[in-house]
């Protein structure tokens, strides 16, 4: 064995995850296959998990596919749904199954450098749901995770869709960072550089006074009058908030179709993971350890109370006291082996009234979990 430092197997890189996310019609599903036949074709066959119940085609082979867990047409037809109830629904039955994904994901990590997850087509399903949440926080606590924003670029030239959109990722960017106290890597991917090149959103993202150019330009921002309209000033000031969003996002175009970008995609990858290390992990173990903390100060509380109530209790009964002392005289228990009650360590289970840890829910290895009701 390669006896040189950093080289053993516990201390090979973790598997990036790559989380796909963008509005329906983006080419999400087009770029994962594009990115998974560019690390077959370097050698680093990733991890795929397709999480979208409604796609009749994947065009990437899956190891794993939600569809083979939920029959999104039968989920539909039972609980009485429309797609996008169904595609939730559907979601939101395979989260249950999610450590289950996380114990194969966990089988794979010493042999695959990359776990790539589509999501389904409509952005709100995912980003917005809790099954969302709970699978982007199962995945992100146990492994190096970014987020690729996948945008439609042809269809965002101009200056007040691409604000929009803009503004779009930036609340999917603060609902992540909302849920984990921290803000997980996120590339925004310009997407179908082979029909709009994306150099146009790179000039408005860096240069602030080009997209206020471009507003201006384009027609229907000054009024009868030759004022503003209320639109134009309303996007000038939400360039601003933009400007603070844009300074921590790594952005990069490329093409699902041609594969033109993926090399520079897979850069900016690296620097997320380092990203990751630095910023995210800490703030999620110190996050777990508050959450600990919790815990721990809820148990010394009641078990606090729970001695004064007995000291109040006796205080109020002394004939009872008398009466109720240990006796050194009593018999032994004749089994001492019975005496070991099992202690379970909570935090080896959930978290309670937190949403299911899956992460280590999975390493119970007992398919009869009972998984705790919220609330
Ligand atoms: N020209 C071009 N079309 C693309 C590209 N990526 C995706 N598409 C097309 O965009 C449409 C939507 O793609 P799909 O991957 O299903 O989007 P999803 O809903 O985000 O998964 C399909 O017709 C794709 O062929 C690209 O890079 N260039
Ligand atoms: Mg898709």
């Amino acid at each position: 064995m390669d006896s040189s430092p950093g080289s053993s197997a516990s201390e090979r890189k973790k598997p990036i995850a790559i989380i796909t996310i963008g509005m329906a019609g983006a080419g999400k599903s087009t770029f994962v296959q594009r990115i998974n036949s560019y690390l077959h074709s370097e050698n680093k066959p990733p991890y795929v998990v397709n999480l979208d119940p409604a796609v009749a085609h994947v065009p990437f082979e899956a190891n794993i596919d939600i569809r083979d867990t939920v029959n999104y047409q039968e989920v539909m037809k039972q609980y009485n749904l429309g797609p996008n109830g169904g595609i939730l629904t559907a979601l939101n039955l395979f989260t249950t199954k999610f450590d289950q994904v996380l114990g194969l994901i966990e089988k794979r990590t010493e042999t695959v450098d990359y776990v790539i997850l589509d999501t389904p087509g409509q952005i709100e399903i995912f980003t917005w749901s809790a099954s969302g949440a709970i699978i982007t926080d199962a995945i992100a606590s146990s492994l190096p995770t970014v987020v690729a924003y996948i945008i439609d670029t042809p269809r965002t030239t101009a200056p007040a869709t691409f604000m929009s959109n803009m503004l779009y990722a930036c609340r999917v960017r603060l609902r992540l960072a909302i849920l984990y106290k921290t803000k997980l890597p996120f590339i925004l991917v310009f997407n179908k550089t082979d029909v709009q090149p994306h150099d146009f959103a790179l000039t408005w993202m860096h240069d602030f006074e080009e997209f206020q150019a471009a507003l201006a330009a384009h027609s229907g921002t000054r009024d009868a009058e030759g004022e503003p309209t209320y639109m134009n000033s309303l996007m000038n000031s939400m360039s601003l908030v933009l400007d603070e969003f844009y300074k921590h996002l790594k952005a990069v175009g490329v093409s699902s179709t041609t594969g033109q970008g993926v090399k520079d995609f897979f850069e900016a990858v690296e620097g997320c993971r380092e990203e990751y290390e630095k910023e995210y992990l800490p703030e999620l173990e110190r996050a777990r350890a508050a959450r600990e903390k919790t815990l721990a100060d809820a148990k010394a509380d009641s078990m606090n109370r729970l001695m004064k109530d007995l000291a109040v209790d006796r205080a109020k009964n002394p004939g009872f006291v008398a009466q109720d002392r240990w006796d050194p005289e009593a018999e032994e228990e004749e089994d001492d082996d019975d005496n070991d009650t099992n202690v379970i360590d909570r935090n080896e289970d959930h978290w309670p009234g937190q949403y299911i840890d899956l992460t280590r829910a999975q390493r119970h290895g007992d398919e009869n979990i009972n998984w705790p009701r919220p609330g």
